[in-house]
């Protein structure tokens, strides 16, 4: 049973912008869960994406693991033996967990999990490529070299999967999406305190792109078939082939 979210359940009189510690990492599982809608299924289907993009001998990245659910799910679902899947997190608390959990379970594909920041890692003879809600949390001057880098690193063909929460630049749809979100969240049983705590916890730290914007840059960069595979509300996941 995963520990439950209660950090922004009472009120915080200073409150500091988000970071992924000690205390996140041990409520993670449960958080995601009950704040991204569709989390499971997003996993497991960009397992069934990788599967069909995996080649022999390459290697598939997972930047921002967390816990890594993602390599979890890849190496549940691949069918080429011989890849190997580069995990990478900059938390320290994240990536100790992750470590653990992914041991657990024997398995002959190869994973590595790294303590880094994603933006010293070099993409290389990479088949798949998975950023699933990392992008938004770097600082936006240095996403599309970022995007650069994954997309000389990837093979012909080879894919990208980008998830992340959108902004709208239409108004009402950007609110109504928000407060669909909001209701989500109250539905998994966040109080509307924790719910704006968190919020504002976040501001600072997650800058969010449109959908617009994304496709548009993945294709300046030289991505051949981009395309929104996924939305649940303010969320969703771009698929971009090289
Ligand atoms: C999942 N993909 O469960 N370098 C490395 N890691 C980073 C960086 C960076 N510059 N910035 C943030 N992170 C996961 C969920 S969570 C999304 C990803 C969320 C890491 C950060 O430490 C955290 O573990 C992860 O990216 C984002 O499918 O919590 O909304």
């Amino acid at each position: 049973m995963a520990n439950r979210d209660n950090i922004y359940a009472a009120p915080i009189e200073d409150l500091d912008n988000f970071t992924f510690d000690e205390n996140v990492a041990e409520v993670f599982p449960d958080m995601i869960q009950r704040s991204v809608p569709n989390y499971r299924y997003i996993i497991s289907a960009i397992g069934m994406l990788a599967e069909r993009y995996a080649s022999e001998g390459s290697n598939i990245y997972d930047l921002g693991c967390s816990l890594g659910a993602i390599t979890l799910s890849i190496r549940q679902q691949l069918k080429v033996s011989n890849c190997r899947i580069i995990a990478v997190d900059n938390s320290p608390a994240m990536v100790e967990r992750c470590r653990l959990l992914i041991s657990a379970y024997h398995d002959d594909i190869k994973v590595y999990v790294i303590e880094n920041d994603i933006r010293n890692i070099d993409i290389k003879n990479a088949s798949v490529v998975v950023l699933n809600f990392t992008l938004q949390f770097l600082n936006p001057d240095d996403r599309q070299s970022l995007l650069e880098g994954i997309y000389s690193g990837l093979k012909m063909g080879a894919i990208l999967i980008l998830s992340e929460k959108y902004n709208f630049s239409d108004k009402i749809t950007h609110q109504l999406l928000n407060d669909l979100h909001f209701d989500f969240k109250r539905a998994n049983g966040y109080s509307d305190l924790e719910i704006r705590q968190k919020h504002s916890a976040l501001e600072n730290v997650m800058k969010l792109d449109t959908i617009d914007y994304h496709i548009q840059r993945l294709n300046r960069i030289g991505f051949s078939s981009v395309s929104v595979w996924f939305q649940c509300f303010n969320f969703g996941s771009i698929f971009a082939i090289k």
